[in-house]
């Protein structure tokens, strides 16, 4: 049988799953973020990682072709979830998903008055899904970055993004109003490949979940 696979992204998730993966024994035996490789061995000789885009990760794993995969609970909201299993938090990579608004724009009184709020995001679906619980009616604009540009041109009254320290949003005169969600990154795994692999998976799903407890 092929080696496992464990499809994750360049940059902050794979800086913060190396420790992770340093834990479990499967450091990857050249460095990720110098290789142009995509598909990397690692010192356990049963897993391998694949490199891909961060809002990949789900649909590779959901389709078996990576049984494991790291990625945020902000790309698996999107995504929804379906074949898939979110075993662990891994606790890393963390950080808010937030509403935020122009410094001045009135929200409470936006959302108060029940006029439709023009929201640009690229969390589209946590974006619907938050403002219908609160009985708020959006107008959604998908955007695929930047969403801080969309009040400041006049796009949107508020925008649907992460926040981590905050300084992004303050060097664009936006302040954040309400928490969508916390975001943590997950380790993920392929539902049908948890029983039909389970002998090998099942090892290494706990591995990684004693890691994150430690860490
Ligand atoms: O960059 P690329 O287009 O390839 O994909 P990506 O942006 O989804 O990948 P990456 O590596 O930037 O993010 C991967 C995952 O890291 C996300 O899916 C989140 O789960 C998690 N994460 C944690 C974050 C942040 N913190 C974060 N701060 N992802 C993005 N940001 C961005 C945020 O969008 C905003 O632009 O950082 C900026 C805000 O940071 P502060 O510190 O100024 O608040
Ligand atoms: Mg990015």
């Amino acid at each position: 049988m092929r080696r496992l696979r464990l499809a994750l992204s360049k940059g902050r998730i794979l800086a913060e799953t190396g420790p992770l993966l340093a834990r479990v024994g499967a450091a990857p035996r050249e460095d990720p973020a110098r290789s142009r490789r995509l598909i990397l061995p690692t010192a356990r000789r049963d897993l391998e990682l694949v490199l891909v885009r961060a809002a990949d990760v789900p649909t590779y794993v959901a389709h078996g072709a990576a049984e494991l995969g790291v990625a945020g609970r902000d790309v698996l909201a999107e995504h929804g979830g379906a074949g898939l299993y979110q075993p662990v938090d891994l606790g890393i990579a963390r950080c808010r998903m937030m509403v935020a608004v122009r410094r001045g724009f009135d929200y409470a009184a936006a959302v108060r008055q029940g006029a439709r709020l023009r929201v640009a995001t690229k969390y589209v679906q946590s974006a619907r899904e938050h403002f219908s619980a609160k009985g708020v009616h959006v107008d959604l604009i998908r955007l695929y970055g930047s969403m801080e540009l969309a009040p400041l041109l006049g796009l949107a009254d508020a925008i649907v993004d992460l926040v981590s320290t905050g300084r992004t949003l303050a060097a664009n005169d936006l302040v954040p109003v309400e928490e969508v969600m916390p975001v943590s990154a997950r380790l993920v795994v392929n539902q049908a490949a948890l029983k039909t692999r389970r002998a090998a998976l099942q090892p290494l799903v706990e591995a990684f979940a004693r890691a994150a407890a430690t860490s």
